[in-house]
């Protein structure tokens, strides 16, 4: 699988475990000899996407760019995980459309929302609740789920899945494929 290069696509809200999912990830791929990199949202919002903001049509420019250099990764024989909120399906799936069929694999992060806003690991919840922040995922902006995610991440009962066990879920999915 490693040799050829894929793009592991984790969508979700804020707060529901994107990053920590990728960190784990990359970690027990890069253990198994793989050669892996993580394009996180926030942090590519820093650098490459640093004149974008969160009106729909910069969401949108957001998500294609990184759809865009997360294919060049994948061409190069790189596993690239991706980690964004990409709230709009018809993105994502233009994301998917770059790739040959078996080589974009969605993850969905179905963590109810009440759950990532108790977590609030920025206080960003807070901030959209009391009007400081206008257009937050989940709060006064859209979510479209997705449909037909090759893996979703779901509760345990009451429990949060944890980082190692949502990992090999993902793992566990990419061995049998
Ligand atoms: C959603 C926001 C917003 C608004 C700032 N809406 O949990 P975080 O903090 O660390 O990650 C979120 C990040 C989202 O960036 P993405 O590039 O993944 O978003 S998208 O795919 O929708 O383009 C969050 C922070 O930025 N953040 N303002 N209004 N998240």
């Amino acid at each position: 699988l490693g040799q050829k290069g894929c793009v592991i696509w984790i969508t979700g809200l804020s707060g529901s475990g994107k990053s920590t999912v990728a960190c784990a990830l990359s970690r027990e791929l890069h253990y198994r000899g793989h050669h892996t990199y993580v394009l996180d949202g926030d942090n590519l919002r820093h650098g490459l996407n640093r004149d974008l903001s969160f009106k729909a049509e910069d969401r949108t420019e957001n998500i294609r760019r990184v759809g865009e250099v997360a294919k060049l990764f994948a061409d190069a024989g790189t596993i690239c995980i991706a980690s964004l909120i990409s709230p709009y399906r018809r993105d994502r799936d233009a994301c998917r459309a770059l790739l040959p069929d078996s080589r974009f694999i969605e993850v969905f992060m179905d963590l109810p929302l009440e759950i990532c806003e108790a977590r609030d690991p920025k206080g960003l919840y807070k901030l959209a609740r009391t009007g400081k922040i206008k257009g937050f995922t989940g709060v006064d902006d859209p979510y479209e789920s997705p449909v037909n995610s090759e893996i979703v991440i779901k509760m345990e009962g009451e429990e949060c899945p944890s980082p190692k066990a949502m990992a090999k879920q993902v793992l566990s999915y990419l061995e049998e494929n």
